[in-house]
């Protein structure tokens, strides 16, 4: 006898023993719904599931018929092309239904249930695929700029014409303007839709170009990546001004020197180095307007700074030098 079944089928349960003139006083028989096929199946979205998907509904172990049994579609998916569906168990004790799939990506679960059965509701685990790739677009590394011979990271998206990333779109790369070079000339998009290119710039100054094609979707769309190459300078100011460093991130060529100036009245200020690779200079000391200190940066990396003056920890500011 379990617990917690609903009142009227213990009625009916009563019922039928009363009518077959046996049983006594021992609850409705158990009725169980469960997946029989159909679950696990994967498929491209939108697309129509080739089996349908089946549940049996059974009491105790036979078959039951005329169970009333309600589809839910996750999604904008559809159970017998609708969000959702009501059917009734067969003699076999099966409902089906059929399902497509919505247009979003990844796991879809669609569920069947019945009032009263244990099991309830009943669930499908479909797998849906990104669809065809119509489209590509630059998601990272476009529009910056970086030091003459260095180089940028280009990222592109593939998806499909729902915005699913896709997988496997060979992009080509290549390096249009400006000079120096980008590789791989071809690679594929990962599981997450993306692939990305590694530009190397000229010596020159000045805007470069690189595009990515994907040749094998319709249209062969392709985005261009610029990237602005610059000569690093030699030395760079830094003002202490209104609390803060301005700007608060220079670049400097290796061997060159930054200077701070002290522009904040009678506020004190410091630079206090804060990373430790590479080893930075030795810090500049407390001072006031009309303060300067300047430090030479040998070695190319990124060196972070703040003042350590009571209330200025929003004040921060790095110096990166480069090659
Ligand atoms: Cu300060």
């Amino acid at each position: 006898m379990s617990h917690g079944r609903p009142l009227v089928l213990v009625l009916i349960g009563t019922a039928l023993a009363a009518a077959c003139g046996g049983g006594g006083s021992s609850g409705p028989p158990p009725r169980t719904i469960a997946a029989f096929s159909g679950a696990s199946q994967t498929d491209t979205v939108l697309a129509t599931l080739p089996n349908p998907l089946v549940v049996l509904v059974r009491e105790n172990a036979d078959p039951l018929a005329g169970v009333t049994v309600n589809w839910t579609a996750p999604g904008d998916g559809k159970v017998n092309s609708a969000g959702t569906a009501t059917t009734t168990t067969g003699a076999d004790g099966k409902a089906s239904v059929t399902y497509q799939l919505g247009h979003i990506a990844g796991t879809q679960t669609p569920t069947a249930a019945a009032t009263g059965v244990s099991g309830s509701p009943a669930s499908f685990t479909i797998t849906a695929a990104a669809g065809v790739a119509t489209q590509i677009a630059k998601t990272a590394g476009d529009g910056g700029s970086a030091v003459i011979t260095g180089q940028a990271t280009y990222t592109v998206t593939a998806r499909d014409g729902h915005d699913n990333p896709k997988q496997g779109v060979t992009i080509d790369w290549a390096a249009t303007g400006g000079g120096g070079s980008i590789t791989p000339a071809q690679n594929t998009t990962g599981a997450n839709g993306t692939a990305s290119a590694t530009r190397t710039l000229s010596g020159t100054e000045g805007a470069h170009t690189a595009t990515a094609t994907a040749s094998s979707i319709a249209g062969a769309p392709s985005v261009t990546f610029t990237t602005t190459a610059i000569t690093a300078p030699t030395t760079a100011g830094v003002s202490l001004q209104n609390i803060a460093f301005n700007p608060d991130s220079v670049l400097i060529a290796a061997g060159g020197q930054v200077t701070w100036t002290w522009n904040d009245g009678t506020i004190i200020h410091n630079v206090t180095f804060t990373s430790t690779n590479p080893t930075p200079p030795t810090n500049c000391a407390d001072g006031a307007s009309g303060n300067t200190c300047a430090r030479t940066f040998s070695a190319a990396g990124t060196y972070s700074y703040h003042c350590t003056r009571p209330g200025h920890g929003a004040m921060t500011g790095k110096v990166v030098v480069v090659p």
